[in-house]
């Protein structure tokens, strides 16, 4: 039987030939026209996509992924630790985000024009960009909190721009499905749940698509900007390049440098033990992009190389693998900021904040599956005013640095499972090997 093409292939083969494609039509001038009217529509149709099931994943994703907290408090003192942990190491990826992002500005090195060509490809018009700015600026630094609460909930629903109160819904849902009797909320949560698989079963079908959009998102990208301009096409790819080094040195810097603190802080385990333990759970990270799909050997590894119970690892890394992202949370804190300077959008220091909330907010919601972190980016954006369209601008080297952040996002998992079983006195000596290291397959 014919072997298929792992997805991450078909999508770097689709990039590639948008590319070349893209430069070919700017390059000899032939049919920019059938680029923008036949191509582009592909492409728009994928991002679509993506934006369509954004506000119902949000919703069941993290209205399971709260109510489940609830059970979480009969093992008050680990579920309590855990819980922060995670919260606490997303929260930092976040921040290292955009620590990195505002240092090295990957998005400003764009020319003026560039951008402004950008900021109306992705809005209605420019105007909108002032007024929001302008809006922005004037409003008290609490404003965000206050345009959290929706006034109409089925309204927030339908206004894709109010996804933050989507986002504080879905919680206080999950918080009132924890108090009320378990015989009234399992069917709800069950109703919840399944409506997260369907969604994330739609993801799959979306992604299918992602090959054929990133080749069509290309190439109309390179026509669109370039206009009469063929060295802008040059200056976005290296703006692209700059971006996706940006993610990585932040994600080699989580895995390489803050782990290995927070390991030494709070445990007897040497990094370099903790790292050869869980090496076949991030080799499996990095080939499937899915948590979800690696949390069988993330598990088996954590218990059997570094000796953590089967009570602490089978209540930590499921809820870690749904929970805590801290590689999506970092990349979405990047892409945010990214999208903003190509768009030539400057953000305050309450829009830097707000995106620490809605990245860790957004990376409980996000599906263990791959591409699941770009859908939720469109949530940070639209949390901050820039157009979420804006995706389409990173969406080509996305499936790469998917591949990088799912690897950090299930190292997070077991590094705090680690500690939570150190602090729970099982590892008094360092790591307990309990059998013969699992062959990489
Ligand atoms: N691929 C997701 C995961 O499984 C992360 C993401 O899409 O950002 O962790």
């Amino acid at each position: 039987m014919k072997k298929k093409i792992p997805l991450h292939t078909q999508i770097i083969i689709g990039l590639v030939l948008g590319l070349i494609v893209g430069l070919g039509i700017v390059k000899f001038g032939i049919a920019p026209d059938f680029a923008i009217n036949y191509i582009k529509p592909v492409g728009t149709i994928f991002i679509t996509g993506l934006k369509m099931i954004a506000v119902p994943l949000v919703l069941a994703s993290l209205i399971v992924g709260v109510s489940n907290l609830g059970d979480i408090t009969k093992l008050s003192r680990i579920g309590g630790k855990t819980i922060l942990t995670y919260i606490f190491t997303t929260a930092l990826s976040v921040s290292m985000g955009l620590l990195f992002v505002n240092i090295f500005n990957p998005g400003k090195s764009l020319p003026v024009e560039t951008r402004d060509n950008l900021m109306n490809l992705y809005t209605e018009a420019a105007g909108t960009k002032s007024l929001q700015a302008a809006e922005l600026k004037q409003q008290s630094p609490l404003q965000p909190l206050v345009d959290m609460v929706p006034e109409n909930v089925f309204q927030a629903a339908a206004d894709n721009a109010s996804m933050l109160q989507i986002v504080f819904f879905a919680i206080i849902v999950g918080i009132a499905l924890i108090k009320i009797p378990k015989s009234k909320a399992e069917p709800v949560i069950a109703f919840f749940d399944g409506l997260n698989d369907v969604i994330i079963q739609i993801v799959g079908f979306i992604m299918i698509l992602a090959p054929y959009g990133v080749f069509a998102l290309m190439a109309s990208l390179i026509v669109e900007i370039t206009g009469d301009n063929p060295d802008s096409a040059l200056e976005l790819l290296l703006a692209l390049l700059k971006y996706s080094l940006v993610v990585l040195g932040g994600l080699f810097f989580m895995v390489l440098v803050v782990y290995p603190l927070i390991l030494k802080s709070f445990t007897k385990v040497t990094y370099l033990e903790f790292f050869r333990a869980i090496r076949p759970a991030q080799l499996l990270a990095f080939t499937t992009s899915s948590s979800s799909a690696t949390l069988p050997v993330t598990m088996k590894q954590v218990e059997e190389e570094i000796g953590v119970s089967e009570e602490v690892s089978s209540f930590v890394l499921p809820l870690g693998a749904t929970i805590n992202m801290d590689g999506t949370s970092l990349y979405q804190g990047v892409a945010a900021v990214f999208i903003a300077q190509a768009l030539g959008m400057d953000l305050s220091f309450t829009q830097q904040l707000l995106i620490v909330m809605t990245a860790t907010l957004a990376s409980i919601g996000t599906a263990g599956v791959p591409g699941a972190g770009i859908i939720m980016l469109i949530i940070v954006l639209e949390s901050i005013g820039v157009p979420a369209a804006g995706i389409a601008l990173i969406l080509a080297p996305d499936r790469i640095l998917d591949m990088f952040r799912t690897i950090v996002n299930v190292t997070g998992d077991a590094m705090v499972c680690t500690v939570v079983a150190s602090t729970e006195g099982e590892l008094p000596d360092g790591l307990i090997r309990k059998s013969n290291p699992l062959t990489v397959s």
